[in-house]
């Protein structure tokens, strides 16, 4: 049980923890100074994404290799433009996009990807990466080789004398720093339904769900507009002013909000959209985004694709200041929310994606209900590595109380 996990810096499940902080403190001298041996038919590589060669590589070992949801129906369909958003953010390096290759053919048979990612935890600043896109080939699964990437990317982070991770699953593992449910709004029922994502509740009619789902193509908050690259300061203000709202968030620079909201320098409109709100006095009082990571559908006759935005970082001024505890501005948020996830979503139907999705954090749960997302079965778990820090319910930064 856990036979890999009990020997790491993480805390047990039975643990009550008392006082938050880090788990071990070392210094990059105690850090082992070359890679972990790996079987002799396998080697490390460093994946460069600058080149087509091992970008292609990668986008072959995740489309085929990834996650996939329990019947295997759907897989999530990665973009190369994707791993350039997910992969390359400021301060990206090339050690940190770890891969095994097959010594004689070349070929890649395991990933783990780590970006740069401070996070504030509970008033405290914690210099942190984010791994992602753990992924070993069906052939060589249940060998191990999960824990050696594992140890292998710790390493090479701990070089930098960073110590602390956060990672989110499917899977539980010891222990969830907070778990959140995925709730699904279909902006396209039929096609849903046709590609069994959507079920036909009882009492229904396929026809009822149509008119139940349907929402207008015209946006309706006021001083709504795309989000330009003129406004990242302006959004970065936002952004910071807004998360104090929870107990754990990422720090996000300037740079960092005009990569991970606007899209960066190579902003092609496909990954990351973000919207913003202007007032009279073209002050900025509000932004959302979303990204977009299709599903490939598995032996559909008639489709191939679903088109899936997921609800991203978003703050409005209706929320800066407000304690949460505070019900008639926790009034006026949940109305401001509401006709900003509302306009966000039909964005997205214009952009000809079938279901939106968004997780019961942050402040969420003001808006899921009203806006109709349906409860999806899918669990996310929030980890943090060598960090014990008490549970947050609900989500990774909601700041409801227990
Ligand atoms: C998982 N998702 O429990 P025990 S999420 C972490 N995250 O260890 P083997 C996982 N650990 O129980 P396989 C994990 N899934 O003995 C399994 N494990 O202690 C643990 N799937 O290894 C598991 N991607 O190699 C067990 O298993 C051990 O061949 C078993 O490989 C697992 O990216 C996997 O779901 C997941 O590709 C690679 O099944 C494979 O099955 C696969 O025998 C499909 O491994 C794709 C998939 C996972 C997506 C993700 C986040 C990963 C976080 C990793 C932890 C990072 C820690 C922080 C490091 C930096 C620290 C600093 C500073
Ligand atoms: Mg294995």
């Amino acid at each position: 049980e856990y036979k890999f996990w009990k020997t790491q810096p993480v805390p047990r499940f039975d643990e009550e923890i008392e006082k938050e902080g880090p788990i071990t403190i070392q210094t990059v001298d105690d850090v082992r100074k070359e890679p972990y041996p790996i079987h002799s038919s396998f080697e490390w590589v460093l994946l460069d994404l600058e080149s087509e060669h091992d970008l292609d590589q990668l986008h072959e070992l995740l489309y085929d290799h990834y996650v996939e949801d329990h019947d295997a129906v759907f897989r999530f369909a990665y973009s190369k433009d994707f791993f350039n958003w997910a992969l390359k953010p400021p301060g990206w390096k090339k050690e940190w996009h770890l891969g095994v290759r097959v010594k004689e053919t070349g070929k890649l048979v395991a990933f783990i990807g780590g970006v740069p990612g401070d996070l504030t935890i509970r008033n405290n600043d914690i210099k942190s990466v984010e791994i992602n896109f753990l992924c070993v080939h069906k052939q060589l699964r249940s060998k191990r080789l999960a824990p050696l990437l594992i140890k292998e990317i710790t390493r090479r982070v701990n070089l930098h004398n960073i110590w602390q991770a956060l990672y989110t699953s499917g899977t539980v593992l010891p222990k969830p720093l907070s778990t959140c449910r995925y709730g699904h709004r279909p902006l396209n029922w039929t096609k849903l339904y046709e590609c069994g994502f959507s079920s036909l509740p009882m009492g229904e009619t396929k026809a009822s769900m149509v008119a139940k789902t349907t929402i207008s193509n015209q946006t309706k908050t006021s001083g709504w507009r795309k989000m330009e690259e003129k406004d990242v300061e302006d959004v970065y203000k936002l952004y910071d002013a807004w998360k104090s709202r929870y107990e754990i968030t990422q720090i996000m620079t300037i740079e960092d909000i005009k990569h991970w909201i606007y899209g960066g320098d190579n902003q092609d409109g496909k990954v990351i959209h973000a919207y913003i709100v202007e007032d009279e006095n073209n002050k900025i009082t509000d932004f959302i985004s979303y990204y977009v990571l299709p599903f490939s559908v598995l032996e559909n006759p008639k489709h191939k694709e679903l088109g899936i935005a997921y609800l991203y970082y978003y703050a409005s001024e209706a929320g800066i200041g407000k304690s949460p505890n505070d019900a008639e501005s926790q009034e006026l948020l949940k109305k401001r929310l509401k006709s900003l996830v509302n306009d966000a979503m039909v964005e997205a139907k214009n952009q000809k994606i079938d279901v939106f999705n968004a997780l019961s954090s942050q402040d969420n749960t003001l808006f899921l209900d009203d806006l109709k997302f349906g409860a999806g079965d899918g669990f996310l778990h929030y980890y943090l590595f060598n960090y014990k820090a008490a549970h947050i319910s609900g989500g990774i930064d909601s700041k409801t109380n227990e």
